[in-house]
């Protein structure tokens, strides 16, 4: 509801300044205007631009270029993975910390199994590099996930291991509930409609008991991406801080569009990392 608001708010901030900006002033005033008013309320991952196009669909966005390497590999074979995000012509360097690291990977197969969040290191050149192996033949979509000067990009390629037989899998049917290393994991959600922000509560059980003592991971009560079916569109989502029960995540996600998307919830518990992964279906 907070975002949802924020959005509206910047939606008309926008609409203002493009009005004074076509009436007295170059397109350059206007945009740094805006620019100036949104670091002023910390609002970075909610840009105009970000609320009509979803995030980790292409390797260059707003200046900046993710390149990687190797893109072909076997299947089984560990490589370490090396990539650079570059902008005006060199490497960044200076990453800011979102979620508590300066750099996310998402790896995953384009029909959205194999799921992994991984957390790579850098050298002083700003190569990023991390030992990964792919078991399973197939296309990879490697998102990189990170914030510069207070702007959260999500830049991604397509990593192809070949070798062995490739069975694509679609994505499972809707379910409220899923399972994984011995938790169930209850899905409640409003009402989801395309373009609304909404509230998906997870809550945590094992053997039919509440979870208590939900470690903090990155940061927050948990981990979420959320990828749409069909272009594996990244969505952003943001961790509430407030919510009823102890067992309980929260997020606030804006659906771009009607549509499935695989939703990857992750939580720590006893000390290891647990992901809990749901399809979901917005509506036309
Ligand atoms: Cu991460």
């Amino acid at each position: 509801m907070k975002i949802g608001l924020f959005v509206l708010g910047l939606a008309a901030l926008f609409a203002v300044s493009v009005a004074i900006g076509s009436a007295v002033g170059p397109a350059e005033t206007e945009s740094s205007e805006m620019e100036e008013t949104m670091d002023a309320h910390g609002g970075h991952e909610t840009t105009a631009g970000a609320a009509h196009q979803p995030a980790g669909l292409g390797v260059s966005a707003d200046a900046y270029t993710l390149r990687l390497t190797p893109t072909q590999v076997e299947r089984g074979e560990e490589r370490v993975l090396r990539f650079r995000i570059e902008h005006d012509g060199g490497a960044v360097t200076e990453f800011d910390k979102l979620h508590e690291r300066r750099m996310h990977l998402i790896v995953v197969r384009r029909d959205g199994t194999g799921f992994r969040h991984l957390h790579p290191e850098m050298d002083a050149a700003g190569t990023w590099a991390l030992p990964v192996a792919f078991s399973q033949p197939g296309v990879y979509r490697v998102f990189a996930d990170f914030a510069v000067e207070g702007e959260q990009e999500t830049l991604a390629t397509d990593v192809f291991a070949s070798g062995g037989k490739f069975e694509a899998r679609p994505f499972p049917a809707p379910q409220p509930d899923a399972e994984t290393e011995g938790y169930e994991v209850d899905l409640e959600a409003e009402e989801l409609v395309a373009g609304k922000p909404v509230a998906l509560s997870f809550a945590l059980s094992e053997e039919g008991h509440p979870v208590e003592e939900l470690q903090p991971y990155l940061g927050a009560d948990g981990h979420l991406v959320a990828l749409r079916e069909g272009d594996l569109a990244f969505l952003h989502v943001h961790p509430e801080e407030e919510h009823g029960a102890p067992n309980e995540i929260v997020f606030e996600a804006e659906f771009p569009t009607a549509g499935r998307y695989r939703l990857y919830l992750q939580f720590r518990h006893d000390g290891a990392v647990r992901t809990a992964e749901f399809t979901v279906e917005v509506p036309r």
